[in-house]
């Protein structure tokens, strides 16, 4: 089964004023439908990989084919990684559950303890990528980044995303990014990171 664009779970304006209605719409329609349509071309080269769920691929990147592994590295973790961003953003804010908030404090000391940290690796990412919360293989939470659109399976379970590259914030904030990122804090799905963090546990 080729890949599809996943419908977005709100309206393309309803992330205003943190993500305006033309960001998103030029993100959604133009930058990861081109990550899908890039990603069914390369597959279409080895059709029987479409049996094989896209986080295998990008788990076992060396079992990919040769001709391939740099597409589907850059345009599957492009669909996988917008994928999963969508989702990871609300325009119904609320903040962490209790039982989230417990393991926040337990790996960061607060919930400004993980921002902290997050907002310097977003800051810091030079060039294009992503910033990232983990579930490590030891069940903690950490924060990493990852440049172009690198998923880090090899440090963990992703359970949140923030797009860096400058396609996600260019058209409102410029070369703001911090302005961006503190955005991000007022638009973030925690009824969803901790979906995430419970089914990897
Ligand atoms: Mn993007």
């Amino acid at each position: 089964m080729t890949y599809t664009l996943p419908h977005l779970p709100y309206e393309v304006a309803a992330l205003e004023p943190h993500i305006d209605a033309q960001t998103m719409t030029i993100h959604h329609t133009k930058h990861h439908q081109a990550y899908v349509d890039n990603l069914n071309a390369a597959l279409d080269k080895h059709p029987e990989l479409y049996d094989v769920s896209l986080e295998k691929l990008l788990q076992n990147l060396y079992s990919v084919p040769s001709d391939i592994r740099m597409a589907v590295t850059n345009h599957g973790g492009g669909h996988y990684n917008h994928s999963l961003f969508w989702k990871l953003l609300t325009p119904t804010y609320k903040d962490p559950s209790a039982k989230l908030l417990h393991l926040i404090n337990r790996d960061f000391g607060s919930l400004d303890g993980l921002k902290d940290k997050f907002n310097t690796a977003a800051k810091t990412r030079f060039g294009s990528g992503w910033a990232w919360v983990v579930l490590t293989k030891e069940n903690t939470l950490k924060v990493t980044s990852s440049s172009n659109q690198d998923v880090p399976f090899d440090e963990g379970t992703p359970v949140l995303a923030l797009d860096v590259w400058e396609h996600a914030y260019y058209l409102k904030y410029q070369n703001r990014r911090v302005d961006y990122i503190s955005a991000f804090w007022n638009i973030v799905n925690w009824e969803m990171v901790e979906t995430l963090v419970d089914a990897a546990l």
